[in-house]
């Protein structure tokens, strides 16, 4: 009997990330859930586990390097990598923007994916079928103002995934980048705006459904369980409310 394949999901204690491990425990894999916030993902863990599925969560952040090269050393072969861990921080014009954050920033959404990916490649090459994603976002696409570090960082881990692709053709390793627009998470504007809901809620005010973690834990279950000869290389999602980063249908 084949060993269930395996994927690691990063960022894994809310959101995107916990939901795609959600659907990804669902569509058969065991998933390895990686965050820093230990009593979140050992909860999320143990949830799946109670249903029937295969899991486990080790604290990770993904900016220590030694601590991922010591966690990627548990992995032979690995079918899936979810870089999913980053954030945004500020929504400062480029001209006052707090140089601190927008390094945070590069840190946390490109130097800890690259560090996830460069530790657990060997392993996913190992695997005959690997598959790496890259949550990227819009902001990695087009810039808006107000975007700052984060447009930079998302550009940068862009830039990271159509690179790789690149470098890697030949080998059992394909690079799909999953570039959401307005998804409406617990976090994600909340984190931006350092814990000020008012301006958190402002993001979505009048937005007639923004996207939600599982629409894009969809899509990027979707695009993993191609056939291995399908590269889904760059996928933009955003609500029907969006047309771009600035143009925002809202009924207000
Ligand atoms: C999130 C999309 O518009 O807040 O990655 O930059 S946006």
């Amino acid at each position: 009997m084949a060993a269930t394949p395996i994927a690691v999901i990063t960022g894994a204690s809310s959101g995107i990330g916990a939901a795609t491990a959600r659907q990804l425990a669902a569509a058969g894999y065991r998933v390895v859930l990686t965050a820093r916030r230990k009593d979140r993902i050992e909860a999320l863990a143990a949830e799946l586990t109670g249903a029937g599925h295969q899991a486990t969560a080790y604290a990770l952040d993904v900016t220590d390097r030694a601590a991922v090269d010591e966690f990627a050393t548990a992995f032979r072969s690995l079918a899936v990598l979810v870089n999913n861990a980053g954030g945004a921080l500020g929504a400062d014009p480029v001209a006052t923007g707090d140089p601190a954050d927008w390094r945070q920033m590069y840190e946390t959404n490109v130097i800890g994916t690259l560090n996830v990916t460069q530790a657990l490649l060997p392993a996913l090459t190992a695997s005959g079928d690997g598959t790496i994603v890259i949550l990227s976002s819009t902001a990695a696409l087009s810039s808006y103002e107000g975007g700052g570090g984060y447009v930079a960082a998302k550009h940068g881990e862009h830039v990271l995934a159509e690179t790789l692709r690149l470098e890697i053709v030949g080998t059992p390793v394909r690079v799909i980048e999953v570039a959401p627009g307005m998804v409406k998470t617990e976090e994600f504007a909340t984190t931006r705006f350092r814990g000020d809901t008012e301006k958190a809620a402002k993001v979505y005010a009048g937005v007639d459904a923004p996207l939600t973690a599982d629409d894009v834990a969809e899509t990027i279950t979707w695009a993993v369980s191609r056939p291995s000869h399908v590269n889904i290389d760059l996928l933009v999602v955003r609500p029907r409310a969006q047309a771009s980063n600035s143009k925002v249908h809202r009924t207000l």
